[in-house]
């Protein structure tokens, strides 16, 4: 059994000064239950946490360490930058480098704006639909995450169809009433939705492949059924790829799928680890954004000097390498493993991957969406988790997330991993 002494001493130290001792809730650790662990360093696909325990670890960061963590690129990038001052708040050369990056890798952005967060990535792009096509209602679908800003922090209504309901706390109603909220993978309900509101929707925004239920994706044909019933109604398609942007193709789940949306949101693997958030799309539409246009955007430490090289080396180094057909291998070899596992222990799991991101849910049923997704055993969940927390393997500690592959990881890391899975289920039994 691993001593987390050190990590327990910190965590009791930060309960008392910061709330939950965490600085994001999913940190906490309570959808598994125990403390968190506290990280002394990271390099490649391990983690080691202050009592010297080693993970292999298949977060990533929630996301951005697809190149794993502590990349030489990388490193050597922050070290170049900050030698030269950490922030100007004036325009700096690596801005202008990313927006071209950003600009050659995906087609659909014509122009785009740096921030320092998903979350303010997709505000601001909502802002933009809304400012753009002068509409108020937005569609969001139930199971997306697209950061903790007021009008997204919603469940469905009671008016389903036409208004969303708070969910968190401290934020008004009157905050959410443009918030449509809709099953995934049901064309149907956005059909009525539309119908519903003629003329009053500004856009839909949706994460192309949700990885934040778990991992579950879009039925066939599905996005590009939002893809033209958003454009039958002048209503703007919204890409949140903060997740799967630069990790599911070099140009995102936009290339993977062949969809054009209107807008993307971008985060993590664009800051190499750093905090950066983007969003980017035609021109006319960016065009409306302060200075040149009325919808109001802005950041004291947007395009950051030590954040945009520390991006601009991420998206060199994977446009460079055949990092993807790498992530595909180590998926595919991951997915067969499990399954196998899962299979000679008589245990029903439903693995779902897109490339390098996975979820392996404890249902006997397919997962196609968030009701799916809930039927799965929990209970189970935390006892997995845990078992491979043990054996030196790191999952994201909820079922509701997703896991990260990075080019770090390695065939010897996938048959370790599947043989501490087969070990755990074992136990589950
Ligand atoms: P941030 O504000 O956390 O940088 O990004 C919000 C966000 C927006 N859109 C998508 C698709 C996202 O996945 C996220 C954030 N993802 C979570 C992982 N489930 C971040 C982890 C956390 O909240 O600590």
């Amino acid at each position: 059994m691993m001593s987390r002494t050190k990590s327990e001493q910190l965590f009791a130290t930060a309960l008392r000064y910061i709330p939950g001792g965490v600085n994001s809730p999913v940190r906490a650790f309570l959808a598994v239950g125990g403390q968190p662990f506290f990280v002394d360093k990271a390099k490649g696909a391990r983690i080691w946490d202050v009592d010297g325990n080693e993970y292999v670890d298949y977060v990533g960061t929630w996301g951005p360490a697809i190149l794993g963590h502590a990349h030489p690129r990388i490193i050597k990038a922050v070290q170049s930058a900050a030698a030269n001052g950490t922030s100007f708040g004036i325009p700096n050369p690596f801005e202008v480098t990313m927006a071209r990056l950003i600009c050659s890798l995906v087609p659909s952005v014509q122009k785009v704006r740096m921030c320092n967060s998903g979350t303010e990535s997709t505000m601001s792009a909502i802002r933009l639909a809304r400012g753009f096509t002068k509409r108020d209602k937005i569609i969001k679908f139930d199971g997306c995450y697209h950061g903790h800003a007021d009008s997204l922090l919603v469940k469905a209504g009671s008016g389903a169809l036409s208004f969303g309901h708070p969910d968190s706390a401290g934020v008004p109603a009157a905050f959410t009433e443009h918030t449509i909220v809709l099953p995934f993978n049901e064309p149907a309900a956005v059909t009525a939705a539309f119908k519903a509101n003629p003329g009053r929707i500004a856009g839909i925004i949706i994460e192309p492949v949700p990885g934040n239920a778990g991992l579950y994706l879009p039925k066939p044909g599905y996005l590009e059924f939002l893809r033209e019933i958003a454009k039958s109604n002048d209503a703007l398609l919204i890409f949140d790829e903060v997740m799967t942007g630069f990790r599911l193709a070099r140009g995102g789940a936009q290339e993977r799928f062949g969809i054009t949306p209107d807008l993307t949101c971008f985060g993590k693997v664009i800051g190499g680890g750093l905090p950066v958030g983007a969003f980017g799309g035609r021109a006319e539409i960016m065009d409306c954004l302060a200075p040149l246009g009325p919808v109001y955007q802005a950041g004291t430490l947007s395009g950051n000097p030590i954040a945009m090289a520390a991006g601009i080396a991420a998206l060199e180094e994977l446009a460079a390498t055949d990092a993807y057909a790498k992530l595909e291998q180590l998926g595919q070899a991951l997915e067969s493993g499990l399954k196998h596992a899962a299979s000679a222990a008589g245990i029903p799991v439903q693995f779902n991957r897109c490339g390098s991101m996975f979820c392996a849910y404890f249902s006997g049923e397919p997962v196609h969406n968030l009701a799916d997704a809930m039927k799965s055993d929990r209970e189970r969940f935390k006892r997995y988790f845990h078992g491979m927390l043990n054996q030196g393997f790191y999952l994201a500690p909820s079922q509701f997330e997703a896991g990260f592959l990075s080019t770090a990881h390695t065939e010897t890391d996938i048959e370790k991993t599947v043989q501490a899975v087969r070990k755990v289920l074992r136990q589950l039994g």
